[in-house]
């Protein structure tokens, strides 16, 4: 028996014999010929049958379904004629591993034909209940090479830039961003949290000596939000770093590392992103364009008379985020917008802040979606201690403020979205642009 190659490798391999696996992606079963489109993760190629000269094979087409598993061994042979890539696998043999039952959902619409009325896509949660049978599609499936390419590339910057890698537990004793939307879990005799962010560990480890470290982990958040954006679980890329002096570090280290990103994104797959998925990447000019929140308010009411009551300036309206978009490529021609300057009590307490209490932090803002929060922390332990007291988290954050009473580097740092990275890159909202997709009415499968 001769060892499996990939689809790809077969193509190459011209008046070879092959052994490959897949799936099947396209059946026609006729008198006299039958054609399997054959998929791999490499790609797709034709395996052709002349039944008069395959007699034994013919038994085993008539139990073929599309979707269904099979091994073939057979010669690769180059034939013009044969659309997809000019070669076709004549089989020896084709051997079932597992059938398919007719599928439950419609992965893309089906245009109709003299014989079949038209079939329309499945509605994405339709899709999400039968998420392993939507993930086959060359769309999902590049996506997930996409992503690969995309967490691996800020990976090698940073490790690059002298960052440990660490991971932090997500069972935790305290709500680390909000308590209204975190998830209590039983534990034992008593309740813990699943983690909101790292945000108190990867403090932790300034406190620790490590200087520089990011962790790319799950993130757990209890809300009930049913947007194209939103999920309450999602992957975090986290990091922080000491010895800043400002907070201009951390909107520095994240425009480069997003800047490395997307370069080997481009390289790798920008045309095919602009090919199947309709969107360009683009590469952005460094240094990313920065506003503060009042300034922002007053561009778009000027430009677009956008108005928001005063009540609610000291943060980002959602409508305020997506308009900040269309401002900033008409303005700088730029997709990234820093904001800075909000408002402390709709921040963490652990942001610094200046001398006027206006948080030293930012959120930034990528095709008008927010995909971090960054600050410089507040790394003095009475000061912190004063801010938590504020917002009446003294007692649940004890442990965490006992990192900052024995020595700790000035330090900041952000948390980015995966998913919203991911989402934003492709053009897609974040039920299509997630493994498998968590939302309050979902948990299955
Ligand atoms: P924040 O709460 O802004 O900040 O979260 C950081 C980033 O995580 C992503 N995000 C989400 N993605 C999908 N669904 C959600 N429900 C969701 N909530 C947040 C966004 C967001 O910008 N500790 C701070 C970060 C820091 O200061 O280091 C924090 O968690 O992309």
């Amino acid at each position: 028996m001769s060892k499996r190659i990939y689809i790809a490798d077969a193509i190459q391999a011209v008046n070879q014999k092959v052994l490959i696996q897949g799936f099947i992606d396209n059946l026609r079963d006729s008198k006299y010929m039958a054609f399997i489109v054959l998929k791999d993760i490499t790609g797709k190629i034709q395996i052709t049958i002349e039944k008069e000269t395959h007699p034994e094979l013919c038994e085993t087409i008539s139990q073929l379904t599309e979707d269904s598993v099979i091994t073939i061994l057979g010669t690769v042979a180059s034939n013009d004629y044969v659309k997809l890539n000019g070669v076709e696998v004549i089989p020896e043999s084709i051997q079932i591993e597992s059938i398919a039952d007719a599928l439950p959902i419609v992965r893309k619409a089906i245009p109709a034909t003299k014989k079949k009325k038209a079939l329309e896509r499945s509605s994405i949660d339709q899709r999400i209940d039968y998420r392993w049978i939507d993930l086959r599609t060359d769309e999902n499936q590049l996506m997930f090479q996409i992503q690969t390419t995309m967490v691996n590339a800020m990976r090698q910057y940073l490790l690059d830039n002298n960052f440990i890698e660490i991971h932090t537990p997500k069972l935790i004793g305290a709500a680390s961003e909000s308590g209204a939307d975190v998830f209590e879990v039983k534990y034992f005799d008593r309740n813990a949290y699943l983690a909101q962010s790292p945000q108190f560990y990867k403090q932790m480890a300034m406190a620790s000596g490590l200087e520089r470290i990011f962790e790319v982990g799950p993130v757990f958040r209890a809300e009930k939000s049913y947007t194209n954006r939103h999920t309450t679980e999602f992957t975090g890329f986290d990091l922080e770093f000491s010895y800043i002096v400002s907070y201009q570090d951390v909107m520095d280290l994240e425009a480069n590392l997003l800047i490395y990103m997307l370069k080997k994104v481009e390289e790798k797959y920008g045309n095919q992103i602009k090919e199947i998925f309709g969107t360009e990447v683009i590469v952005p000019a460094f240094p990313f364009p920065t506003i503060t929140l009042h300034d922002l308010y007053d561009e778009l009411e000027k430009n677009y008379g956008y108005k928001v009551d005063e009540s609610e300036k000291g943060d980002l309206t959602t409508e305020a985020e997506q308009l900040s978009y269309k401002w900033s490529m008409e303005k700088y021609g730029h997709e990234f917008l820093f904001v800075t300057g909000f408002d402390a009590q709709k921040r963490a307490f652990y942001h610094m802040r200046d001398e006027n209490g206006v948080p030293l932090g930012y959120d930034l803002i990528w095709r008008g979606v927010e995909i971090t929060t960054g600050a410089q922390r507040e790394h003095r332990y009475d000061i912190l201690k004063k801010q938590a007291a504020e917002k009446g988290l003294e007692e649940d954050v004890k442990f965490y403020l006992e990192f900052f009473k024995y020595g700790c580097p000035p330090h900041g740092g952000f948390g980015l979205g995966v998913d919203r990275l991911t989402m934003l890159l492709l053009n897609l909202g974040i039920k299509d642009a997630m493994y498998i997709f968590r939302g309050p009415n979902r948990l299955n499968p």
